[in-house]
C-alpha cells in the first residue's frame, strides 16, 4: 500500500513513523509513505497556503491552490488512481471497519487540514471521502492521520506477528472488551493472580476469560453489546454476568 500525506508538518510524522510496526511494514515494503509539504505547491514569495474567510469571521481557511496542485501531481504517476482522505472534524467516524475498507486499497491520499477548516472547493471537487477519527478537537489533521495509517496499516497481510494476525478481523474479540491479563510475578505486593490462570486447566481459564470479556464490556461499553450477535452459550453467561451484577450493586 501507497500512502502520500499532504501536510504543512512533515516532521510531526518522524517519531511515529520511524518506530515499531510501521517502521517494519515500511522496511518489508508492504507500506511506503510519502510525506509532502504543502508549502512547496506555493508560487507566492511567503509560500501563502492559507486566507480569511470570504464573509468573514475570525480564523483562516486553506487556500484551494496548493492543496489541487499536491494531489493533481502525486495523483498523475499512481496507478490505481488513490483514494484522496481529508482529514476533518466533519468527517464520517473512523472505525475497524473503515480502516478494513480503507486497508483494500492501493493508492492513497491524506491532506492534513490545519486552521479553521479547508476552502469547500476541496470537499467538492477534491477529495473522495472526509474522515474524523473522534468527536473531540485537535490542532490539526496530522495526529489523526497518523492514527489512521497505524490502525489501517495492522489490517495488511504481513504486519503483525502470526499470534496477533489471528485477532485483526476484529475491533475486540468479537465484538468484546479484552479479558484482564497478569503476567509474572504470581504474588506482587500481596496482589494475587487468579488461581484460575495458574491451575493448567485451559477449558476453565477459556470460560473464565470469555466471562470477563463480558463483564467488563457489560461494565465499562453497554453499547457495544447491543451490537454483536452472541451464541447461545454466551448469552447464559451473560445473563448470569448480569444476575451478578444486579447482586453486587443490591448489597452496596
Ligand atoms: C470543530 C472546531 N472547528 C470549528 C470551530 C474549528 C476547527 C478546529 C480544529 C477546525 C479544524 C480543527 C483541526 N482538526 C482536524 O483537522 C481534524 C480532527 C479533529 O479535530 N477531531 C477529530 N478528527 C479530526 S481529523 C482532522
Amino acid at each position: 500500500m501507497r500512502v502520500d500525506i499532504i501536510t504543512l508538518f512533515p516532521l510531526m510524522f518522524k517519531g511515529p513513523f520511524e518506530e515499531s510496526i510501521i517502521r517494519r511494514a515500511r522496511e518489508k515494503g508492504i507500506l511506503e509513505i510519502y510525506l509532502h509539504d504543502l508549502r512547496m505547491f506555493t508560487h507566492d514569495k511567503h509560500r501563502t497556503v492559507d486566507d480569511a474567510p470570504f464573509g468573514g469571521g475570525g480564523g483562516m481557511v486553506m487556500k484551494p491552490e496548493p492543496l489541487f496542485e499536491a494531489v493533481e501531481k502525486i495523483r498523475e504517476r499512481l496507478e490505481p488512481p488513490p483514494w484522496v482522505i481529508l482529514l476533518s472534524p466533519q468527517g464520517v467516524p473512523f472505525n475497524q471497519g473503515k480502516a478494513k475498507e480503507l486497508a483494500g486499497k492501493r493508492n492513497i491520499i491524506l491532506i492534513c487540514g490545519r486552521y479553521e477548516g479547508v476552502d469547500e472547493r476541496v470537499r467538492e471537487h477534491l477529495v473522495d471521502e472526509e474522515i474524523s477519527i473522534g468527536d473531540y478537537v485537535l490542532t490539526g489533521g496530522e495526529l489523526a492521520a497518523m492514527v489512521l495509517v497505524d490502525v489501517v496499516i495492522r489490517m495488511l497481510p504481513g504486519v503483525l506477528g502470526c499470534e496477533d494476525s489471528a485477532r485483526k478481523d476484529s475491533f475486540f474479540h468479537g465484538g468484546l472488551l479484552d479479558y484482564p491479563q497478569y503476567t509474572r510475578p504470581a504474588s506482587f505486593r500481596g496482589w494475587k493472580v487468579p488461581a484460575v490462570l495458574l491451575s493448567g486447566n485451559h477449558q476453565e481459564i477459556e470460560r473464565w476469560r470469555r466471562r470477563k470479556m463480558l463483564e467488563n464490556t457489560l461494565k465499562k461499553r453497554p453499547d457495544l453489546l447491543e451490537r454483536i450477535n452472541l451464541s447461545r452459550r454466551e448469552r447464559k453467561f451473560l445473563e448470569e454476568v448480569i444476575d451478578e451484577y444486579k447482586v453486587e450493586k443490591g448489597r452496596k
